[in-house]
């Protein structure tokens, strides 16, 4: 990408950046960014030894160059908050794991696995105890799914507020989840006839809880204890998380320690108070799970500038709760005219998607927009038509198209088309 973008687009919100910065003179790092060791920089690394292997005692760290890191949304406090994910500099679909976006309801807690166990009980034939021990002995799968908080982009309805793609659509990222099947538990438990809901609760002190329909559980749902390749980030839910491929972020409860079986939903505070759609008529959607499709230009974005005319690729990333990605198309004119963009392999199932388009930018005001369809043929919709239908009274589930202006100087924003 073009050198001095990426570092733009830290500043989201407008909001400073605080914390590891690199000093641009001299091209030497004065304080490692955070997840970096600082090494000399040496004139000529050809002249002399590297650093010697295992200098950071065995786990590896990115270079001290590479400063992008999660913005936290300027809530009251730091424990019931967001952090973002810097979706600009990002590259394919993976989320590095330090870069996943967080959703806290009251701060991080620290939960030794040897002491951890998940309660599996209700209307099920035997309830059942499993340690981390028991559970990672059974059958696992490994599937990258993205998790997106149903949030994601809430600042957007009636303005465009938000500078950057990181605060307007970082509540989204995509790793790839191990664990054990959630049907593979009950199968071993019996669910009783009858049996619908399962209640999933958190160990946090939030004591996070939300009603699953059992349908949805039977089908994919994953107890992870992986992420990328390694134990899940306690920000993540270390040592145990619920995976709802697809469904909205909420519901996939961290730290979980129980599972309780039900005909009925157990109507918490998540799925009453909030979590709930409220509509132009006064009254209020509930249980909206899936994520439906969304995509959004994640180059050339919000708060970049183009250094000249001429040849660009615009990418970005798209994703739906139905299933697959089947199309993305990009527009330069405000949704005048659409080009269809390449869609960069695999796509998976539930997924981000990153899609490319090559585009010739002659200097002259253009509209950027992404409008991706899924592979049940949902369209992707204007923010005019969702408002359309949804009013501005709700505050999840903001799925529209996204604008960015490029004006002629190259400067990039953040608009309403
Ligand atoms: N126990 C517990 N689970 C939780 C939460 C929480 O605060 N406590 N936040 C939820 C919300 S609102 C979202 S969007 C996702 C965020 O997951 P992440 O932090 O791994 O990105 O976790 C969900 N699970
Ligand atoms: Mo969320």
């Amino acid at each position: 990408m073009f050198p001095g973008l990426s570092r733009r687009s830290l500043l989201a919100g407008g909001a400073s950046l605080g914390g590891a910065m690199i000093a641009a003179a001299a091209g030497r790092a004065q304080e490692a960014p955070p997840g970096a060791a600082l090494e000399p920089v040496p004139e000529d690394p050809t002249r002399v030894q590297g650093q010697p292997v295992l200098s950071e005692n065995g786990y590896g760290s990115r270079s001290q160059f590479e400063s992008e890191v999660r913005w936290r949304y300027p809530t009251a406090t730091a424990h019931t908050s967001w952090s973002m994910t810097p979706l600009a500099s990002g590259h394919g679909i993976v989320t590095p794991s330090g870069l996943h976006f967080e959703r806290h309801h009251a701060g991080i807690p620290t939960i030794d696995p040897r002491a951890h166990s998940l309660i599996l009980h209700g209307m099920v034939e035997e309830p059942l105890r499993f340690t981390m021990d028991d559970l990672m002995r059974l059958p696992a799968v490994s599937r990258m799914h993205f998790i997106e908080c149903s949030g994601n982009t809430l600042t957007e309805w009636e303005e465009p507020t938000l500078r950057t793609v990181q605060g307007t659509h970082g509540l989204t990222s995509t790793s790839e989840w191990t664990g054990v099947k959630l049907s593979t538990l009950l199968e071993m438990a019996g669910l009783r006839d009858g049996a619908a809901w399962i209640l999933a609760e958190g160990a946090d002190a939030a004591v996070m809880t939300r009603s699953v329909p059992v349908g949805k559980v039977m089908d994919d749902a994953i107890l992870a204890y992986a992420q990328n390749g390694e134990a899940l980030r306690p920000e993540q839910g270390y040592p145990l998380r619920l995976l709802l491929p697809g469904f909205e972020g909420n519901m996939q409860i961290k730290w979980l320690r129980r599972l309780e079986v039900s005909d009925t939903p157990y109507m918490t505070r998540e799925e009453t108070s909030k979590y709930t759609d409220l509509m132009p008529d006064g009254r209020a959607r509930q249980f909206t799970f899936v994520m439906d499709a969304k995509s959004v230009i994640t180059f050339p974005s919000g708060a970049m500038r183009l250094p000249r005319p001429g040849y660009y690729e615009i990418t970005g990333l798209a994703w739906s709760g139905r299933g697959k990605v089947a199309k993305v198309e990009v527009s330069a004119d405000g949704g005048e005219t659409w080009e269809e963009a390449a869609l960069e392999g695999p796509v998976l199932d539930k997924c981000h998607t990153r899609f490319r388009l090559p585009w010739v930018w002659n200097g002259e005001e253009a509209v950027l927009q992404s409008r991706v369809t899924d592979e049940t043929g949902y369209v992707q919709p204007t923010l005019e038509e969702l408002v359309a239908v949804r009013g501005t009274d709700s505050v999840y589930h903001l799925n529209a198209i996204q604008s960015w202006r490029v004006a002629g100087d190259g400067e990039v924003t953040n608009v309403h088309a």
